[in-house]
């Protein structure tokens, strides 16, 4: 087989090989010492538990960020001027039950790499490649990562000691961290792919969905339209389809809550799914009534919410503070609710009932993440940036960072009606004078509201937004009633939607099924 320099499924949207090659390209640039050598292995074949079960395999993200090489148990070596691919040399019965077995050939040209040898030849081309050389090193990948605390433990180790002890493990982590950070633009085309078609997935299920039918029901409606007609095999993360008082429920849908609501007549649900397409994520998060029409209760805490994604919008640029755009999220919020009587300023500034961390009350998580290779995307708190703060709400931020050009966020304000984190609240001598309980109790068991839009900081200009979701009060309810999507006027500029009135996906436009 040859390459055709792209990785897609079926007629779906072509990555190039080359977006790979410029990663590699990016991190040589960034490397120390030009004679270093990189190691990375990929991610082992998975089983399920003692059986012989094989899920489908996900490739490991560094690797997939170097290489675009999707099959287990692979490693790479990259010189200044070379890329190695080494693969598993597998027994000829292999052949039976998975099908052709590839020559090193066949490889080298699927994933475009200068040469392409069997795993066990790792030491030898090592030793090799590195006699002589003045300054000799081998970086290998370790560190932990920030939103999981999770330490990366695929480093490879070495048997000849001469190679061991030229094993530099901690320079390579910050260094491709940050280059995971900075998109390319063949990076920021796919992710702009994925989250459209995620969004078009979205305005489906609002089209399909109603009362009476099932949480899971939503899920399963998101997972066809996405892999049916893009090629979507996997999901950027667990859908989480919660309705009614689980749409208060951070990361509802798990296996324990499996989306196993059946939507009442007068719920709002909270739909956050996210398409994956060759390995890389979106991340999408759309609030509405089960009925299609707002509530006059539901319209003020879901245009609040509203509101606070377009102030973050206004202020999205290169060397704005994160927590800074957390922060005015949450002043519109607390604006809100002191209209609504839920909140009262007495004698603060809603600046005052900020700093008393009062919006965490009613918004928990972070304003938003970087996305990329994973939906929480590496690189938050690395070296040298600001630390993460440890007050409510902010510590949940998975960056503290300053924006920097061709970063790639998550912009997801939200509202909810917590009980325990209420009643933590009213019991709080600082925050209780400035929360009505009695106002409040009409809004328990209520749920919540949260719109998250994925989000591209262009060096010069504003942001540009993603995400092509039915958004505004009016374009949801048109939506759920059947209407067209995407519209052929924008009705909100301020939402920064550049390209929803000509999506340029270049598959065309959305299917209606
Ligand atoms: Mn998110």
């Amino acid at each position: 087989m040859t390459s055709s320099g792209f990785l897609s499924l079926g007629d779906n949207y072509q990555v190039p090989l080359k977006l790979f090659e410029e990663n590699r390209d990016r991190l040589r640039s960034q490397l120390p010492s030009q004679s270093a050598i990189v190691v990375l292995k990929g991610g082992p074949s998975p089983t399920r538990f003692d059986t012989d079960h094989e899920p489908i395999f996900r490739q490991e993200s560094y690797f997939w960020w170097l290489t675009g090489v999707k099959e287990p148990d692979c490693g790479v070596v990259l010189t200044s001027n070379d890329v190695i691919l080494f693969v598993p040399q597998l027994p000829a019965d292999y052949a039976t039950i998975m099908g052709h077995i590839r020559t090193p050939e066949e490889w080298r040209d699927q994933y475009g790499v200068d040469r392409v040898l069997y795993n066990h030849e790792l030491e030898s081309t090592l030793e090799t490649l590195l006699s002589g050389a003045m300054d000799p090193k081998i970086f290998t990948l370790k560190g932990k990562n920030s939103d999981s605390g999770s330490i990366y433990d695929l480093a490879p180790t070495f048997s000849i000691p001469s190679l061991s002890s030229l094993v530099d493990d901690s320079t390579l982590f910050p260094i491709i961290a940050e280059c995971r950070v900075i998109k390319s633009p063949a990076e920021l085309q796919l992710l702009e792919h994925v989250t459209q078609i995620t969004s078009f997935a979205h305005s489906y299920v609002m089209r399909n969905i109603k009362p009476l039918m099932w949480e899971f029901q939503a899920e399963s409606l998101f997972r066809h339209y996405t892999y049916y007609n893009y090629g979507s095999r996997l999901q950027s993360y667990t859908s989480i389809c919660g309705c009614g008082p689980n749409a208060a429920v951070l990361h509802y849908g798990h296996t324990g809550e499996p989306n196993s609501r059946q939507l009442g007549e007068d719920d709002n649900c909270l739909f956050d799914m996210g398409a994956e397409y060759q390995c890389y994520a979106s991340d999408v998060t759309c609030s509405f009534p089960a009925s299609g029409r707002f509530s006059e209760k539901y319209k003020p805490i879901y245009q609040a919410v509203l509101d606070a994604q377009v102030a973050v919008y206004r202020m999205l640029r290169p060397g704005v503070s994160w927590v800074d755009c957390h922060k005015e999220a949450e002043a519109v919020i607390i604006k809100a609710l002191a209209n609504l009587g839920i909140i009262e300023l007495w004698d603060k500034t809603v600046q005052e009932l900020i700093e008393m961390r009062l919006g965490a009350v009613f918004m928990p998580h972070g304003l938003g993440h970087f996305i990329g290779i994973d939906t929480h995307d590496v690189g938050g708190y690395l070296p040298g940036h600001p630390e993460r703060i440890m007050k409510p709400g902010l510590k949940s931020l998975r960056t503290a960072r300053i924006l920097k050009p061709n970063m790639v966020l998550t912009v997801e304000p939200g509202c909810y009606f917590i009980d325990h984190l209420l009643d933590t609240a009213i019991q709080d001598p600082v925050l209780s004078p400035h929360i009505r309980a009695d106002r409040l109790q009409q809004y328990r068991g209520y749920g919540g509201v949260r719109l998250e839009d994925v989000v591209w900081i262009p060096s010069e200009g504003p942001c540009v937004n993603f995400t092509l979701c039915p958004r505004t009060v009016k374009e949801v309810e048109h939506v759920m009633a059947g209407g067209k999507w995407p519209p052929m006027v924008d009705d909100a500029p301020e939402l920064r939607r550049v390209n929803l009135t000509k999506p340029n996906s270049p598959l065309g436009p959305p299917p209606s099924n």
